[in-house]
């Protein structure tokens, strides 16, 4: 299939600058091997950040303003048949790319690959940084007010998985527990290895769905591996599995309908070791988006 890219240049919803910056530099590395297209969103540059610990809901107009216009926008693309591939930017540009994907192709599984489930609500967020408010957001577990301009299903927790986190609150957990979502921690990776849990989660997002919407995003690599993200977090799995994650995901592109690669923050990179991870997941990744056929001839629902 063809491909666009979605450069999706937001730091709105974390609280400290830089993951605005990553989608440019990325770009300007693939300039070199990638022929196909990208479209870029920039956050307004003359608002006032809200960098504000004890604001619940950072930078919500903006962020509104962002996602609404991303969200048409993937939307058109996915219509005129381009494979969306969205780089962030921080996990609320998800927001956006995951509804546009499930109200493009109706119904899709979704397979979040991060150390943080993302699954707090306006009431219960601990950081009131949007970006902790996603995955539930898509899921359609409260946070209307995130997701007001999506006119389509949202998608089931019963088809959503959650990949490599290792930091949920209380709150969070009993969200989870509430909406049925299924989680897979980084212990859980360690124990069983990527490939039962990839297996595992793509039956549950696949099933009886018409492809899944995968999120990736880069803080699920431990930090000493990968420091160029905005929350960084402990104990995370190695490069080594992070690339075999990409490796399943593209041995398995038919079941695929849209991608993201998210929180790359140049300013905490570290001797550009993180730039060079996400630019070899998504070298691999455009590849085989590129080599996939067109969404009628691929999914077999028998296979689940
Ligand atoms: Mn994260």
């Amino acid at each position: 299939m063809r491909t666009m890219i979605f450069c999706a240049c937001t730091d709105l919803g974390v609280n400290i600058d830089g993951a605005s910056l990553g989608p440019i530099q990325i770009m300007n590395d693939l300039k070199t091997f990638y022929q196909g297209e990208s479209l870029l969103f920039e956050q307004n540059k003359d608002i006032i950040k809200s960098r504000n610990l004890s604001d619940r809901r950072k930078n919500e107009y903006e962020i509104d303003n962002f996602n609404s216009n991303l969200y048409k926008n993937i939307i058109e693309k996915i219509k005129e048949e381009y494979f969306p591939i969205m780089i962030g930017g921080d996990h609320s540009a998800s927001i956006a790319s995951a509804l546009a994907s499930a109200k493009a192709n109706i119904d899709i599984g979704c397979i979040w690959i991060d150390s943080h489930a993302t699954y707090s609500t306006f009431s219960t967020t601990v950081t009131g940084n949007i970006h902790d408010l996603a995955l539930a957001t898509i899921n359609g577990y409260e946070n209307q007010d995130l997701r007001h301009y999506h006119n389509g299903k949202v998608i089931q927790a019963a088809k959503t998985v959650v990949i490599g986190a290792r930091n949920i609150d209380d709150k969070e957990k009993d969200n989870l527990r509430y909406s049925g979502v299924t989680v897979f921690t980084t212990k859980d990776i360690k124990e069983k290895g990527i490939d039962t849990i990839m297996d595992e989660a793509f039956k549950i997002a696949g099933y009886k769905t018409k492809g899944i919407h995968i999120s990736y995003d880069l803080d699920i690599i431990d930090p000493d591996i990968s420091p160029g993200v905005s929350i960084p977090e402990f104990d995370g799995i190695s490069e080594e599995e992070a690339m075999s994650i990409n490796e399943y995901i593209i041995k398995h592109i038919k079941d695929v309908l849209s991608f993201d690669l998210v929180e790359f923050n140049p300013l905490r990179d570290v001797n550009r070791k993180t730039e060079q991870i996400a630019l070899n997941i998504l070298a691999q990744f455009i590849k085989a988006a590129e080599n996939k056929k067109k969404f009628d001839d691929i999914k077999n629902y028998d296979n689940y």
